[in-house]
């Protein structure tokens, strides 16, 4: 299969994506999940247990139903990061990075020459060099892998300008728990300061030419964030299946 981004398509015409996260092994469950919609399922090997290995069924379950893979690395670290995109994921995830520095070492790792120094083999991302050559498949890549970097400490916050900068980097991304737990209160992205914060970000990455993501795991706060700009979002599986079962069992109890 070649790999076709079909939610960086959407950013591009200015659309808004809608994505979930996704932290069990079990393409299963990862195909049912894909089937209901998403433009993008994130695979987490940050605040989770998956490994590259396991990306791979999660992937083609993902792929299955039009739907883009996308990886939540748990560094910047280039070997790393090789082993989930040739797993097949579409793109990265970069929690931490809390320099621009830290930002465009993934960006090096996450894109072949020339941009990159990504390394080079007939992998699963590339169809092992058998649906293309690996020149036309380092091209491709480039073009289709998207890259997403966490915006989630005060550090972070405050070189947001210098992020804007790098090229490649397609979306800057709040991490509203992280960035409250930075501020200096953990679990609150409600407190005043944390939203303040959230919103110098926000003002700073739509005035770039890079896209604004969120964690939103209510639809009032995805829709109050769009029109703030923000276009890439995300929710939590186990956060949406938890609504839903106390929406069932509230309801069937009176
Ligand atoms: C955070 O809120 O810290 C995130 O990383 C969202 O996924
Ligand atoms: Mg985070």
């Amino acid at each position: 299969m070649l790999i076709q981004n079909s939610t960086k398509q959407k950013l591009h015409r200015g659309e808004a994506v809608y994505g979930c996260f996704f932290r069990q092994a079990e393409p299963t469950l990862a195909e049912f999940v894909a089937m209901q919609g998403w433009d993008f399922l994130i695979f987490d090997g940050e605040h989770g247990s998956l490994e590259a290995r396991d990306i791979e069924g999660l992937v083609r379950a993902s792929e299955l139903h039009g739907v883009t893979p996308i990886a939540r690395v748990p560094s910047n670290q280039a070997h790393v990061i090789l082993r989930f995109l040739d797993a097949g994921a579409h793109g990265i995830h970069v929690p931490w990075v809390n320099t621009a520095t830290g930002a465009e070492q993934a960006v090096v790792a996450a894109k072949y020459g020339p941009r990159g120094q990504r390394g080079l083999a007939g992998s699963r991302q590339g169809g092992w060099g058998v649906t293309e050559s690996l020149a036309e498949f380092t091209a491709r890549s480039n073009r289709e892998t998207m890259v997403i970097i966490h915006i989630e400490t005060a550090e972070a916050a405050a070189a947001v300008e210098e992020y804007t900068a790098i090229d490649d980097v397609d979306v800057l991304f709040i991490g509203p728990t992280d960035l409250s737990h930075s501020l200096g209160h953990p679990g609150n992205p409600g407190h005043p300061e944390v939203r303040k914060v959230m919103e110098q970000v926000a003002e700073v990455v739509t005035a770039s030419d890079k896209t604004l993501g969120i964690f939103a795991g209510s639809p009032a706060f995805a829709a109050e964030w769009l029109d703030r700009g923000a276009r890439y979002f995300t929710a939590g599986f186990e956060g949406l299946v938890k609504q839903g079962i106390n929406t069932y069992l509230t309801a069937v109890r009176g």
